[in-house]
């Protein structure tokens, strides 16, 4: 086994954050100190490049063209969509749905599988850490059914209360949709277990990978899960594009999202018939610049390696955590024994948004508020957090800047 010091020292940062050129700016005049990756990672120059590169060589529309540009932009449109298919160890590149991120992800479920086999009377179970996105389509979708939501309660740590979870599954459960890990606690969340449970009972079973996929290695078939969606903005690729991973045998059998170019096989006045997977759930011209630059971060994760990142984070993470708990009147929300990369915190007397505004005056971008998962918030009585969260460019420095930056806000404030 490594020593935790040995794979620190192995671990270049510098190296890592001569990569990002935004990471060189100053702000109000300070270095940049970008502690806000859960809301959106920042670019490496590789996938900068791959942007640049895609539309000053190769820009065509995909799928269609007989021409060499529409070739190569197909090649490398669908060369993402089998380092997707590596990266979460799918079985298949059917598999892999190219959405607008998990967002588009969560409401394609709803609208397909969720409108096919949701019914009056059945139950849906979430948890009480969902972000608004994962809340709200299962909302609209029961209210529609009129279907019952069921809400997974947590402990004052902000960790499931599992025994609670099996005690809402019953036969009336035809899914379950869970948060792997919470943007506004850091807690990591047991969905291997909360995906068996839910099998048992005979439910299916989505997992919002939005904050997930940066932090944990992910193996759709161990996690055996049916649906799992994540943002490539969040793994240090573009925004606009994610991922839509689905079973097959549930895509093949659910109907289409949407209707248009590209999704259909053949189409008259009487009867149109559906494309192939995973073609069926990808109507119209997709995001075809910013699918390609998502392999240059995904091959910049793996060349960094996956398992460093996590180890550089996870001690950064603990890191933070000493430091914040050392500053009067601060409490942590969410101090689950299992957490990835998140931070967050409230001080006494002190308002979150003053607090944000202080910060950014020193150079500091943290996100404060609610981190759209309001219910969450409520459950633990309070309006909103501070939140710091960590990626692979991040260092001790720039945590002690944080804790700085915040002894300065309490003498302003107080
Ligand atoms: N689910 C979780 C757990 C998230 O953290 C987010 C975005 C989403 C879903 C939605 O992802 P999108 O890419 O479709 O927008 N979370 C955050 C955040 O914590 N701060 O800004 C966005």
């Amino acid at each position: 086994m490594i020593a935790t010091e040995e794979i620190m020292h192995a671990f270049d940062v510098e190296n890592i954050r001569r990569q990002f050129p935004v990471l060189n700016r100053t702000v109000k005049g300070k270095p940049l100190v970008y502690l806000d990756s859960a809301a959106t990672s920042q670019k490496p120059q590789v996938v900068i490049d791959a942007l640049v590169d895609y539309y000053s060589g190769f820009n065509a529309n995909i799928h269609r063209g007989i021409h060499s540009l529409a070739e190569e932009a197909t090649a490398a449109f669908e060369a993402t969509r089998d380092a997707v298919k590596n990266f979460i160890h799918a079985s298949s590149r059917e598999e892999i749905i190219f959405t607008r991120g998990t967002t588009e992800g969560i409401n394609l479920v709803a609208y397909t599988w969720g409108r096919q086999n949701i019914k009056a009377g059945d139950e849906i179970i979430i948890s009480a850490m969902e972000h608004h996105s994962n809340i709200v389509p299962w909302q609209v979708l029961c209210e529609e059914k009129n279907a019952v939501l069921k809400v997974i309660p947590i402990n004052d740590e902000g960790e499931l209360l599992m025994d609670e979870f099996y005690k809402l599954l019953s036969p009336k459960t035809k899914l379950v949709s869970v948060v792997h890990v919470s943007n506004a606690l850091g807690t990591v969340n047991p969905v291997k277990q909360i995906t068996d449970a839910a099998h048992n009972a005979g439910a299916v079973v989505m997992i919002d990978g939005a904050q997930s996929t940066v932090h944990l290695d992910i193996d759709v078939q161990q996690l055996d899960c049916d649906f799992f969606a994540f943002s490539a903005h969040k793994l240090y690729g573009p925004t606009g594009a994610g991922v839509l991973f689905g079973k097959k045998h549930l895509l093949e059998t659910m109907p289409v999202f949407q209707g248009g170019g590209e999704m259909i096989k053949e189409v008259t006045f009487a009867k149109t018939t559906f494309n192939d997977l995973p073609y069926k759930y990808e109507a119209g011209t997709p995001n075809i610049a910013d699918v390609v630059a998502f392999k240059a971060a995904l091959d910049f994760i793996s060349e960094t390696g996956k398992e460093a990142i996590a180890q550089h984070e996870h001690e950064l993470l603990r890191y933070a955590t000493a430091q914040l708990q050392s500053i009067p009147g601060l409490t942590i929300i969410g101090r689950a024994k299992e957490k990835a990369g998140v931070a967050s915190f409230i001080i006494e007397k002190l308002h979150t948004q003053d607090i944000a505004i202080i910060l950014d005056n020193q150079g500091i971008a943290v996100r404060t508020g609610h981190h759209c998962t309001q219910p969450l918030m409520d459950r633990f009585g309070i309006s909103g957090t501070t939140r710091a969260s960590f990626a692979v460019y991040n260092t001790r420095q720039e945590i002690d800047a944080l804790v700085s930056g915040l002894h300065k806000a309490i003498r302003l404030l107080s």
